[in-house]
């Protein structure tokens, strides 16, 4: 039955009727009208006032990370939609939904420079999946209805409406529409054909030393358990990428780590050696590749992918195939012959056997090192957390010792690397996470890029466990002075506030912990406290990640950690 509505009511229906039950957001001028609709809404939908919108939209993020819904944030116009900017580029990257609605200068006046007028469209074109500029209150719906549907089909990403004041406020006859959506050019593809699906099963059937690559589409397209049963049937080893992680349980024996520039050394040693890489749900980031002209020589390649403008972009493959992971998984696991590759796997862990960087857990230095605070972080939560890492070293030490057995367990910005996106992140997640700790891995430099929003965890009681990990430097960035400009440390030694006083300061409980042996007793403390609760870990400030290989060379010439173990060995 038509009703009569405003362009406002009618957001708040459609997002209603797409079962968003919690909006992370900020007011101004021209996104007022549709703020006035939330105090007739309360209890049908959450709005979470964060302190700065690229937090709403890291929120947004985190929380469709972790539950697999679209994420909804929203803004005003000029300030607070171009603050929005970052966190549209981050879920673009990793292909995260969300949907970002801004207000919008009247339509008479946009053009003019008003006041806090932004070519919003504009700016977000190119870190948007899509968006869309609204003229007329009557496609309002449709647009809201195009850009979920959008925002969570093919390769997920981000779609931006922008509603001026005036369509908010006009009042039309309405009545939700229902038809299905239809968008020419626009068909995400579903499975492979058979002949793909042939030529796959060749190069699977035939391959000595083949590798599956796992990247985040493992988890978007849900194909964790396909991904295995090709592995186990095949006896083929699998590596993951770092948006990858959690898509294959970190202990099955087939899981050789992460691969690429922090990855484990012996998953670059058996990309470079393989005859058979199985491409799955991932695209060839150059921190996985290392130099393409030397990236995995010998193997035939087999790419399977959502996204068709991501087959044969950096690396050429002989099958690609456009279509979704899972579906196409089903397709050929059936005709995987079973082989005996224990000659391939036993040279795999032997490389492991040589190459394992565990030692510095039991490293006695004077100062606890960041990779045995994330151990131990690994231990006190019995490995069932859920981790939103920073962006840094701490990084990519939580995504080498840190083991996550369950997917969507690992919420890090990969593709951006946007630091500060963690803390938002996790109370976005917090919002949907009931059954689990969410803890927070941040470094001292990330946490000040978005320490701001600790007023919102504390306004929303966000369950989330917040561990900075302080080294008293731009670590990852000191780490390239250190290695690749003569130890010259120009503006990466950056101090900090002191967190226990500002912990107090935003009324939540603070803890300072720099003695590995207190670590689980004080997480005991913050686990037992229902609410957020920040622990600052005072860590060695001038270790490394290794191994590494440094951006741009070859895959397997890594730079490791100095060790008496690993001199004159061929690596
Ligand atoms: C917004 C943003 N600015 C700059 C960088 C470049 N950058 C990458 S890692 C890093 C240092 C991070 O420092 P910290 O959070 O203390 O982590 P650590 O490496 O010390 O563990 C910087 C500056 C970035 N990734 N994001
Ligand atoms: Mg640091």
């Amino acid at each position: 039955m038509a009703e009569i509505k405003t362009g406002a009511e009618i957001v708040w229906e459609c997002l209603l009727r797409e079962g968003v039950e919690v909006v992370f957001g900020y007011p101004g001028g021209a996104i007022m009208p549709t703020y006035d609709i939330l105090a007739k809404l309360k209890g049908k939908i959450h709005h979470v006032l964060v302190r700065h919108e690229q937090g709403a939209t890291h929120m947004a993020d985190g929380y469709a990370r972790a539950s697999g819904k679209v994420g909804v944030a929203m803004a005003t116009s000029g300030p607070g939609a171009t603050n929005m900017v970052t966190g549209l580029a981050t879920a673009m990257m990793d292909s995260s939904p969300i949907v970002c609605i801004t207000g919008q200068v009247p339509t008479g006046a946009i053009g003019g420079d008003a006041f806090q007028e932004t070519d919003v469209t504009g700016v977000t074109l190119p870190v948007t999946k899509h968006n869309y500029l609204v003229t007329e209150v009557e496609n309002l719906a449709q647009i809201i209805r195009e850009a979920f549907y959008i925002a969570r089909t093919g390769r997920p990403g981000p779609v931006l409406i922008d509603i001026p004041k005036d369509v908010q406020n006009a009042k039309i006859e309405f009545e939700y529409p229902t038809d299905p959506i239809d968008l020419p050019g626009y068909h995400p593809p579903a499975k492979a054909s058979d002949e793909q699906v042939e030529a796959a099963l060749e190069l699977i059937n035939s391959a000595e030393k083949p590798v599956i690559l796992a990247g985040h589409g493992v988890l978007m397209s849900g194909a964790m358990k396909e991904v295995l049963d090709l592995a186990e049937k095949g006896s083929i080893p699998i590596t993951t990428t770092l948006l990858g992680i959690g898509g294959v349980p970190a202990s099955h024996p087939l899981n050789m780590g992460m691969m690429g520039m922090h990855g484990e050394a012996c998953t670059n040693h058996a990309i470079q050696e393989a005859d058979l890489l199985i491409a799955c749900g991932m695209r060839f980031d150059d921190r996985v590749t290392g130099n393409l002209k030397t990236y995995s020589p010998n193997s035939k390649k087999i790419h399977i992918e959502i996204d068709a403008s991501e087959l044969n972009k950096n690396v050429r493959v002989d099958v690609g195939i456009h279509a979704d992971l899972g579906t196409v998984l089903r397709q050929v696991n059936p005709g995987v012959k079973k082989r005996d590759r224990s000659a391939w796997l036993g040279k795999i862990s032997d490389w492991q056997e040589d190459t394992s960087q565990r030692d510095i857990l039991q490293a006695e230095t004077p100062t606890m090192l960041a990779a045995q605070a994330v151990r131990a972080i690994w231990e006190g939560t019995q490995g069932n957390a859920v981790i939103v890492s920073d962006v840094g070293q701490h990084q990519m030490l939580e995504a080498q010792y840190y083991e996550h057995e369950e997917p969507h367990t690992l919420l890090t910005s990969g593709g951006l690397g946007t630091m500060g996106f963690s803390l938002p992140a996790a109370i976005g997640a917090s919002f949907h996470v009931k059954d689990r700790e969410i803890w927070v891995i941040v470094g001292d430099g990330s946490i000040q890029m978005t320490i701001t929003e600790l007023a919102t965890a504390v306004q929303e009681n966000a369950n989330v466990k917040i561990a900075i990990i302080n080294n008293g430097y731009l670590g990852m960035v000191r780490q390239w002075q250190q290695l690749f400009f003569e130890a010259r440390y120009v503006e990466t030694p950056i101090s900090s506030p002191d967190y226990i006083k500002l912990a107090e300061a935003y009324g939540l409980p603070g803890y300072r912990v720099d003695k590995l042996e207190d670590v689980i007793s004080t997480m005991r403390k913050a686990q037992e406290h229902n609410g957020p609760v920040l622990i600052e870990f005072v860590v060695e400030e001038h270790d490394m990640v290794y191994p590494m290989v440094p951006a741009g060379a070859d895959l397997h010439a890594m730079i490791r950690r100095p060790h008496p173990r690993f001199e004159n060995m061929e690596m």
